[in-house]
């Protein structure tokens, strides 16, 4: 695997150990299962795993806590045995996350931007990296009737108030990242705006997260893909476009076509700015 270049966003591998992800639910949620994928996600050039215990697609249903963390500790405890990439937990609950700091996990993914109780103080504490998402609502609900004045406006504002308020809890400015949340409380006109705004979210002066792999977005564009798994060609474009916004990672199912489409881009990227090399 050649290195990166250092124009091209991070790759982010999802490691979903659930029975009810919305793309690969069911596929790899016993430990043994998610390890061997998390590994060939790393071959293909990951550079970030991050684990998931709980699905947070529409209409989710909240699984008990214990259950998250038997579902996600023992794959985080091997891999840590055996990687150093960055090791990520995609958990809300600040019990989650403290348990996935402690067995060796180095970024807290909360799609609830530290919103739950006591999650602030623990983001504090870990002294681990966080990224901070965009959800208008929750998953239950969430698409019933997102409703925004100025989408793009508004998820920035939230996004700079919430690292505001992290830093105000005592996480330093370094560790934090920003995620637009796409598909989270949001249309197919809220997610465009947002995937062609990417900009104004990276313009906040934070590393910026990108999630946009196999949505919905994807299936209300081309018909033709309701599988989740046949939505790469969008999912492909959606991370093209925040490469070059400048975004820091793109969160992907697909790494490997991910990684080739970087490596395309970045090469391309880099042509233009020295064109003899
Ligand atoms: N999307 C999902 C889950 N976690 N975290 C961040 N920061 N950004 C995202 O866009 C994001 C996320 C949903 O995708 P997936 O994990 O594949 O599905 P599920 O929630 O059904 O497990």
């Amino acid at each position: 695997m050649t290195q990166a270049s250092k124009l091209s966003p991070q790759v982010m591998g999802i490691v979903n150990v659930t029975p009810d992800s919305f793309s690969d639910g069911g596929q790899r949620d016993d430990c043994l299962a998610a390890v061997v994928h998390a590994r060939i996600l790393l071959a293909q050039g990951a550079g970030i795993l991050d684990i998931g215990g709980e699905s947070t697609r529409p209409g989710a249903i909240p699984v008990p806590e214990a259950e998250e963390l038997g579902r996600v500790l023992p794959v985080i405890r091997a891999l840590r045995s055996e990687t150093s990439a960055l090791i990520s937990i995609d958990t809300y609950k600040p019990t989650v996350a403290r348990a996935a700091v402690a067995v060796g996990a180095d970024m807290w993914n909360d799609v609830t931007a530290l919103r739950s109780a006591g999650a602030q103080e623990a983001a504090a504490e870990l002294g681990c990296q966080v990224v901070l998402m965009h959800m208008q609502g929750d998953p239950q609900t969430m698409q019933q009737a997102p409703h925004y004045g100025d989408v793009v406006a508004e998820v920035c504002e939230f996004l700079f108030q919430r690292a505001q308020a992290a830093m105000a809890a005592g996480v330093a400015r370094d560790r934090i990242w920003l995620d637009p949340g796409i598909g989270f409380g949001k249309t197919l006109a809220h997610n465009l705006a947002l995937l062609a705004h990417l900009d104004r979210i990276v313009a906040l002066g934070f590393p910026v997260l990108l999630g946009a792999s196999r949505k919905g977005l994807v299936y209300h564009l081309d018909p033709l893909a309701k599988a989740p798994i046949d939505r790469l060609g969008g999912s492909l474009a959606a991370a093209l476009a925040g490469a070059k916004a400048g975004v820091a990672a793109v969160r992907v199912h697909d790494v490997r076509e991910t990684v080739q489409a970087l490596k395309i881009w970045s090469a391309m990227t880099e042509a233009r700015i020295s064109p003899d090399r």
